[in-house]
């Protein structure tokens, strides 16, 4: 037997997985530890060979071979490992009860296989396996310690649900669940199957199946399940399908990114689905549900102060003690405002309340009507904590924090002072 095999490519048409496969040996009768380390450099997944009739060989994988492959790695992405016990020919029984406390104590090591190279029993399985760990790896999804998703793994994932659920009441029904095993795998799931995966995820997780649709936490439940089960090339073709890397980032750190045209219709179909700024007469704000929204557009006629008195007390009665942002807009700018009114005026009203000053709109003229305020309703809607320190910097919030800055300051200052006075004495 050479000490050294041949560096040797397997094609990608003869692997499961359809990659080429660069396969390079090392011998420490021949080799150094640095050569060895320069290898492992370069190497997408290492796969450790001990002898399974040699327990001082299993040993050695603990007290030797893992730090030597990811000793100088403390923190960042370890290479995958996978153990390989050899000479199963030698020995009747198994040596897995040796090798898991390894396993369990270094968690890049994806899987172990026992195998005979006499016999060749296992090595296309064995190659399989490392193959694996490099297409699927467990490292990114799953924290094998604390046996759960890792936090960038679940975010991805429920993006991916809340993508999928089209008509956002927040479970997939089998229409979508269909469409997204469709998306993702190129095929719908049998009828049978489809209730086979809710069964199973009714047992195990509290509310993961709701009016017999999935909810997000089943989703997540169910991924988990592929991950422990060995199945991770399950979630990472759903997480691929969705434009997922390795590293579960879209844009890595520092780089820049720019829509296609696909990427900007994707963003058009969302904003559709989501937009419902949808009008409502005062007449139907009889119920506070019929006021529920995002962002509630108090518009009244500028013209006619009566107007504004009644949107007054719609804003008194449904929003005043509510978190929804609310913008007034005074519409008919065009026209001279209305007469004296008999309260506060629109700007007076606001300001007391703590509101953005109303925004005068106007569809009469030749010019079309402003967009600005559309943008300030979005806004609001989507940064509703910031409404009063960001948008409206003359706001009581923002004065009262300049207040406080303001004292901080002066105690600065009477400190220095004093330390002067302190020092010249
Ligand atoms: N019974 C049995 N013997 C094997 C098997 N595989 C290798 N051997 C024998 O084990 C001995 C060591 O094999 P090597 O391939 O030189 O082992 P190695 O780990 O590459 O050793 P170094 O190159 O020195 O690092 C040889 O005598 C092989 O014939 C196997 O599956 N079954
Ligand atoms: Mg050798």
């Amino acid at each position: 037997v050479p000490p050294r095999a041949e560096e040797i490519t397997i094609p990608a048409d003869v692997t499961p997985e359809k990659v080429p496969t660069h396969i390079v040996d090392y011998s420490e009768a021949e080799q150094t530890d640095e050569e060895l380390r320069e290898e492992i450099h370069k190497a997408n997944v290492v796969c450790v060979v001990y002898d399974v009739s040699e327990e001082a060989t299993i040993e050695k994988i603990r007290t030797k071979w893992i730090p030597l492959v990811n000793g100088g790695t403390t923190r960042g992405p370890r290479v995958p490992i996978i153990l390989v016990g050899n000479k199963s020919d030698l020995r009747s029984g198994s040596s897995m009860e040796a090798v898991l406390p390894i396993m369990s104590q270094f968690p890049e090591i994806e899987t172990c296989v026992e195998c005979s190279a006499k016999n060749l029993r296992n090595i296309s399985e064995l190659f399989y396996y490392a193959q694996k760990a490099v297409l699927h790896p467990t490292a990114p999804l799953y924290d094998p310690e604390a046996k759960q998703l890792r936090p960038a793994c679940a975010q991805a994932l429920t993006r991916i649900f809340r993508l999928s659920d089209q008509d956002l009441d927040q479970a997939l029904s089998d229409e979508e669940l269909n469409a997204f095993q469709k998306s993702c795998f190129g095929h719908p799931l049998a009828p049978q199957a489809l209730e086979d995966v809710k069964t199973v995820v009714c047992r195990n997780v509290a509310g993961g199946v709701w009016e017999d649709r999935l909810t997000l936490d089943g989703f997540l439940f169910l991924n988990t399940l592929f991950i422990q089960r060995g199945r991770h090339e399950t979630t990472w073709t759903i997480l691929r399908s969705f434009g997922y890397s390795d590293t579960l980032l879209h844009v890595p750190p520092g780089c820049s990114t720019e829509l296609n045209h696909l990427g900007y219709q994707f963003v058009q179909r969302v904003f559709e689905k989501h937009d419902q700024l949808c009008e409502v007469g005062t007449d139907d704000l009889a119920t506070s549900l019929d006021a529920a929204c995002d962002v509630a557009c108090l518009m009244f006629d500028g013209s006619d102060p009566k107007s504004f008195a009644h949107c007054a007390s719609v804003y008194k009665h449904h929003y005043m003690d509510g978190q929804t942002p609310c913008l007034f807009v005074s519409s008919k700018a065009d026209l001279p405002e209305g007469g004296v009114p008999v309260g506060p005026s629109p700007a007076e009203f606001c300001r007391k309340h703590r509101l953005p000053a109303p925004v005068p709109f106007s569809c009469a003229g030749p010019a079309e009507p402003s967009t600005a305020v559309f943008t300030q309703l979005a806004t609001m809607a989507t940064f509703p904590h910031l409404v009063h320190a960001e948008l409206h910097p003359s706001s009581f919030w923002l004065r009262g924090l300049l207040g406080v800055l303001g004292a901080a300051m002066a105690a600065v200052l009477s400190f220095s002072l004093y330390r002067v006075l302190v020092k010249s004495q």
